[in-house]
């Protein structure tokens, strides 16, 4: 069984087109039978991923393209996924670089385009989006230039191929045509890069077994599956291996169950697989990230892959408002245990641990997108919770207290940039250059501990009356940079059980803005609104009017009340301080104050102090 095979990762920054570009390449390959109905971004296939247009986990697919087997990994573009990215380079011989041809290079390429050069692979840069009117391909080829070489790549690699393309319009060229029409015929300049420039696997199939799994995923018929690239030697189906944590490293043994390869975007049984093929296993539950499937009697171990330690941690906690129970099916603290027992199955990045309270779990991850997605899959399953504030993990590097940094990009209107860099100066970050485009926008890159930037989203789009653009991403660790200040509002708090009056909220309307409207339930020391200063102001938000002894005026009958915040998870995630929670309900989400009574609260504020 001799098939010709390229495997490639599809890399970007978050939103330059690899979803959208993996469906044309599944559609001109012939993939699809001519009446089957294919959404956009198929490659996109759960829920959160659907509802928000963007990748949270690296998939397979594979396509055949002149008789030649191409396996394609979409990987996420957010940076809190940069692992899934790397762990999907580590299966593959070949990455397109996407760079959308406006914005050019961002924070995300240049994380994944250094993790594609230290990994040896020579990219094949895709200028993307060259439809855009916007587009400057000439200014984006000379920017990824320098990028590669500032990140040390080796002449084979500066001589990037480049295709340009239109991923949503299916059409692709070698050479850049002009602005307004179509470069090329469809995506065949970017198929055929492909065959010319990504390199077979070279492994004998005779050879004993060598199979690094670089990815997991589960599945509650056949156990925990392994995904990796066989580099050497044949795998087939029932036959006895060796699963090795690298050289000298602990080893098992274990017997393969199914063989999958992956097909469009099945996954089909197969008898055998040899070398160069990207293939899921199943059958041994002990098989992890980086291990090596081998042969017994000649074990052939890889070095285990690094795996990026979480930066971020959270509070998962036992729901205990006096609302508990009522929306949620899963709601104690074994069923919540259980559950995160089982997103470690195949949620790499992640992190969990018991704490000294009951009921508290420490979960850890990448950053806040990582954590509030396995709350929102939480949440849709029936689980009911409270978590805390976000905080980052330290690090003790040389006796050095250090804390997790983070390069900032934001692209704001030029009347926002004022307030947008005093504010990254508060929060401690330190600006690394600033660049007008000439159109009434500039890029601002700053580098700022990852604490500072937590709560930042929220205030950076009322900074940016939400026109502004910002990602982040890990840039190593650094010495504590000393105290940041927390947020500047101090919050409204329910003093009463039972439920919002519209008259009520008319009464607060001038103290703050609201996250509550009339009718909804609410209990002592929830939070109903940002208070307008810098203090907390426990208030009556179950008031009604009262009959007697009132002036009746005209005035007073049209009660004008300003609509309320909505109040999602990652707004609510985001806004909280230290003594605070966000409830997490199937159907709400709600602020409290950790200790609902005000006694409780002054007395821990003595205690702390
Ligand atoms: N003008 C233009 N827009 C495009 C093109 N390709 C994709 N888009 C749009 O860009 C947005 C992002 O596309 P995706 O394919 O989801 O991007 P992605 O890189 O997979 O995003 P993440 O996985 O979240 O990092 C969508 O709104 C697409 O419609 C293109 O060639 N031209
Ligand atoms: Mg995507």
């Amino acid at each position: 069984m001799t098939q010709q095979i390229r495997n490639i990762a599809i890399i970007a920054h978050v939103d330059h087109g690899k979803t959208t570009m993996v469906d044309q390449l599944l559609r001109q390959s012939g993939t699809f039978a001519d009446h089957e109905k294919v959404v956009d971004t198929v490659m996109d296939s759960n829920a959160i991923e659907r509802e928000r247009g963007i990748t949270i986990l690296a998939k397979n697919c594979a396509v055949s393209w002149k008789g030649t087997h191409i396996n394609i990994v979409d990987t996420p573009g957010h940076a809190d996924f940069g692992g899934e990215v790397e762990r999907a380079l580590s299966m593959v011989d070949g990455v397109l670089l996407l760079i959308d041809a406006q914005e050019g290079p961002m924070p995300q390429t240049r994380f994944v385009t250094k993790k594609a050069l230290a990994l040896g692979l020579k990219p094949i840069v895709v200028v993307n989006k060259v439809d855009k009117p916007g587009a400057k391909p000439d200014a984006v080829i000379n920017a990824a230039f320098d990028l590669f070489d500032k990140l040390g790549a080796n002449d084979e690699q500066l001589d990037f191929p480049v295709v340009y393309a239109s991923g949503i319009n299916g059409w692709s060229s070698l050479t850049e045509g002009a602005p307004g029409e179509q470069w090329g015929p469809d995506m065949s300049a970017l198929f055929d890069t492909i065959l010319k420039h990504v390199p077979t696997q070279s492994g004998d199939p005779a050879a004993p077994l060598q199979l690094q799994i670089s990815a997991l995923d589960f599945s509650t018929f056949v156990g925990r599956i392994g995904v990796g690239r066989i580099s050497q030697g044949t795998i087939k189906p029932g036959m006895q291996v060796a699963v090795m944590e690298g050289p000298g490293g602990k080893s098992i043994n274990g017997r393969v169950n199914q063989v999958l390869t992956f097909q469009g975007l099945d996954r089909v049984q197969v008898t055998e697989a040899g070398p160069g093929n990207i293939v899921l296993i199943n059958g041994i539950d002990e098989i992890g990230i980086g291990v090596t499937v081998t042969d017994p009697a000649n074990p052939a171990p890889l070095p285990m892959l690094k795996v990026d330690e979480p930066t971020l941690t959270m509070n998962f906690c036992v729901n205990t408002s006096p609302l508990a129970g009522r929306e949620g099916k899963y709601v104690t603290s074994r069923q919540i245990w259980d559950r995160l027992q089982k997103e470690l199955q195949s949620n790499v990045a992640l992190r969990v641990a018991e704490t000294g309270e009951d009921g508290v779990f420490e979960v850890c991850g990448r950053g806040e997108l990582h954590l509030t997605i396995l709350l929102e899959n939480m949440r849709r399953e029936g689980y009911e919770l409270a978590v805390s504030k976000p905080r980052v993990m330290f690090k003790d590097i040389d006796g050095v207290k250090s804390e997790p940094m983070e390069l900032v990009t934001a692209d704001v209107e030029e009347v926002h940039q004022g307030g947008v860099m005093q504010a990254l100066g508060l929060r401690k970050g330190e600006m690394l250059n600033m660049e007008p485009d000439g159109r009434g926008r500039v890029r601002l890159e700053y580098r700022i501990p990852a604490r500072g930037l937590i709560g930042f989203s929220n205030e950076f789009m009322n900074l940016t009356r939400g026109s502004g653009l910002i990602s982040s991403i890990f840039d190593g660790y650094e010495a504590h940079k000393g105290e940041i200040g927390g947020r500047k509002n101090g919050v409204l708090i329910s003093m009463d059980d039972g439920e919002i009056f519209t008259y009520a909220l008319g009464k607060l309307d001038d103290r703050g803005r609201m996250f509550v409207k009339p009718n909804d339930p609410v209990y002592e020391g929830m939070i109903v609104g940002i208070h307008s200063r810098d203090n907390d102001l426990v208030v009556n938000a179950t008031r009604t009017k009262q009959l007697t002894n009132f002036r009746v005026s005209g005035k007073e009958d049209a009660i004008k009340i300003t609509p309320p915040i909505e109040l999602t998870l990652e707004y609510g995630v985001d806004f909280i301080d230290d003594d605070e929670l966000v409830e997490i309900t199937p159907k709400s989400v709600r602020v409290r104050k950790r200790f609902l009574k005000e006694h409780e609260r002054k007395k821990a504020s003595r205690e702390s102090a």
